[in-house]
C-alpha cells in the first residue's frame, strides 16, 4: 500500500495521505501520514497526522450522529412527521418535469410526510442539484442566487424527485438532518458536534467552514497558494463551490478534522462503547433502512452514470443497501468489506468504512494535487480499502488466535 502512494507522490500527481485504521479492541493500530503539504506562504511540510483535513461528504456521519443523539433525546424522531420543525420540508413537491415549453415544472404534492430516517438514507425525495437534470434546470430558473452566501432551508429550496420514502437519490439530506438538530437544541450544528462527539472523545481540533482558529489554519492541508480560501478544491475536485454558497454549519460538507481524529470516531461506533449513542442506536445504523422500491432506486442509481462515486468501491451488482450514515454491505466481499460494513466518503479522495464482521475501520484520505486525477484517487482509495483489510487479516494471522493456545 505504501509504495502505491509512494509512486503517485513521486509522480506529483498527488501530495500525500493521511491513512488511519483500527480494530475493535484498538490493539491493531495503523496510522501514516505520508507526502507533504504547502503552506498558504508555498512553503512545503511533511505532512502529519494532525493536519487538518477537508472532510466534504464524511461530514455527513458526524450530523448523522447528531441528529441520532437527539432522538435518544427525544428531541428528534426516526419516523414522525417533521413538519412543525422544518415547515419548509413539509410543504416541498414532487417535480415530475416540466411541461412543453420546457419551462414550466410539472408537480405533484408530496403523499406522506419526510421523516429523519429518510433524511439520513437519502430516500426523502430531495436530491443534489448536480445528481438530477430536472433539478438542475429548476434551480437554474427559480433556484435564485447561486453566488451569494445561503442558508441550508435557502439554498436547497428544491422541490423533490420522487415521492418520499420511494426511491433513493444522494442529497442534502444531511444538511436539512443538522438544520434540525440545530432548531430542537437552540445550538449549532458545530457547538453540538463539539459538545457530543468531540468532547467525550478529546477531539479539540474540529471546526465547520470558515476555519477560523489560527492553530487549525496552521496545519490546514487545504489552505494552499491553489486555494487560498480553504475551500477543500482538491478535495471535490477543483471548484469548492459548496463552501462558496454557504451560511452557517452544512451537515452535509462543512467539517475540518484531522485524520487522526476521525478514527477514533469511527473506532467509538466499531466498539459500540457508548460514548457518543447507545448499542442499540448504533445497531441500527447497520440496518438496511431502504424500503424496497428505494432499493431499487438506490441499485439503479449504483448502475448509472454517477454509480462510479455512489457505489464507494463496492462491486456492481452487490448485494447493499444504506444504513443511518453510510451505504451499507449485505453480504460479504471476499478479501475486504465484511457484511455490515457501513462506508461513504468525502468528495473525490477521502474514504471511510466500519467493517462490523470483520472488526475493523479506517480512514484513507489522499491529498490530490490539482488537477485531481479522479481515476488515481478512485484506485488509491481502492488499494486503501484491500491492502488495510490484509494488513489486518496478517496481523490477526501472526497473533496467533488466542482460542488455540
Ligand atoms: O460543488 O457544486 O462539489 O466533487 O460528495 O463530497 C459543486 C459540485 C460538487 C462536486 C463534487 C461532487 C462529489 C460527489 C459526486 C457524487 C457522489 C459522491 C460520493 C462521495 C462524496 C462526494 C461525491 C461525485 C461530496 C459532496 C461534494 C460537495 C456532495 C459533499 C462519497
Amino acid at each position: 500500500m505504501e509504495q502505491s502512494f509512494n509512486d503517485a507522490i513521486a509522480s506529483g500527481k498527488i501530495n500525500g495521505a493521511v491513512l488511519c485504521a483500527t480494530d475493535t479492541s484498538g490493539s491493531f493500530v495503523f496510522n501514516k501520514a505520508l507526502g507533504e503539504r504547502t503552506l498558504i506562504s508555498g512553503e512545503k511540510r511533511p505532512q502529519q497526522l494532525d493536519d487538518v483535513l477537508y472532510l466534504a461528504s464524511a461530514t455527513k456521519l458526524f450530523a448523522t450522529i447528531a441528529s441520532l443523539q437527539c432522538v435518544e433525546d427525544g428531541s428528534l424522531t426516526l419516523d414522525e412527521d417533521l413538519s412543525s420543525i422544518a415547515p419548509e420540508l413539509a410543504s416541498k413537491q414532487v417535480l415530475t418535469g416540466f411541461a412543453g415549453d420546457g419551462t414550466t415544472p410539472l408537480l405533484e404534492p408530496a403523499a406522506r410526510p419526510i421523516t429523519l430516517e429518510m433524511l439520513l438514507s437519502h430516500s426523502s425525495g430531495l436530491s443534489y442539484h448536480f445528481m438530477n437534470q430536472n433539478v438542475a434546470l429548476w434551480r437554474e430558473k427559480f433556484g435564485g442566487s447561486q453566488t451569494e452566501r445561503r442558508t441550508v432551508e435557502d439554498l436547497f429550496n428544491y422541490p423533490l424527485v420522487f415521492q418520499p420514502g420511494e426511491g433513493w437519490m444522494y442529497s442534502p439530506g444531511l444538511d436539512w438532518a443538522g438544520r434540525l438538530v440545530e432548531r430542537v437544541t437552540g445550538c449549532s450544528l458545530g457547538e453540538n458536534i463539539q459538545r457530543r462527539i468531540f468532547d467525550p472523545l478529546g477531539i479539540t481540533d474540529g471546526q465547520f467552514y470558515p476555519v477560523t482558529r489560527n492553530e487549525l489554519r496552521t496545519r490546514m492541508v487545504d489552505l494552499n497558494p491553489d486555494d487560498p480560501d480553504a475551500l477543500g478544491k482538491a478535495v471535490v475536485g477543483g471548484g469548492g463551490d459548496m463552501n462558496k454558497r454557504t451560511i452557517g454549519d452544512f451537515g452535509g460538507h462543512g467539517l475540518f478534522l484531522p485524520g487522526i481524529d476521525f478514527i477514533k470516531v469511527l473506532h467509538s461506533l466499531l466498539a459500540n462503547d457508548e460514548k457518543l449513542l447507545k448499542t442499540g442506536t448504533v445497531d441500527n445504523m447497520f440496518e438496511n433502512h431502504l424500503s424496497p422500491q428505494a432499493i431499487k432506486s438506490h441499485q439503479a442509481a449504483l448502475s448509472g452514470p454517477a454509480g462510479v462515486f455512489l457505489r464507494v468501491g463496492t462491486e456492481l451488482g452487490a448485494n447493499v443497501g444504506y444504513g443511518l450514515g453510510g451505504l451499507l454491505t449485505l453480504e460479504e466481499s471476499y478479501g475486504w468489506h465484511g457484511d455490515r460494513t457501513l462506508t461513504w466518503g468525502g468528495g473525490l479522495t477521502l474514504t471511510w468504512f466500519i467493517d462490523r464482521q470483520n472488526g475493523l475501520c479506517g480512514v484513507g484520505a489522499v491529498q490530490a494535487a490539482l488537477p485531481v486525477q479522479v481515476e488515481l484517487s478512485a484506485s488509491l482509495k481502492q488499494v486503501f480499502r484491500l491492502d488495510i483489510h490484509n494488513k489486518y487479516m496478517a496481523w490477526k494471522g501472526q497473533r496467533g488466535n488466542p482460542e488455540k493456545e
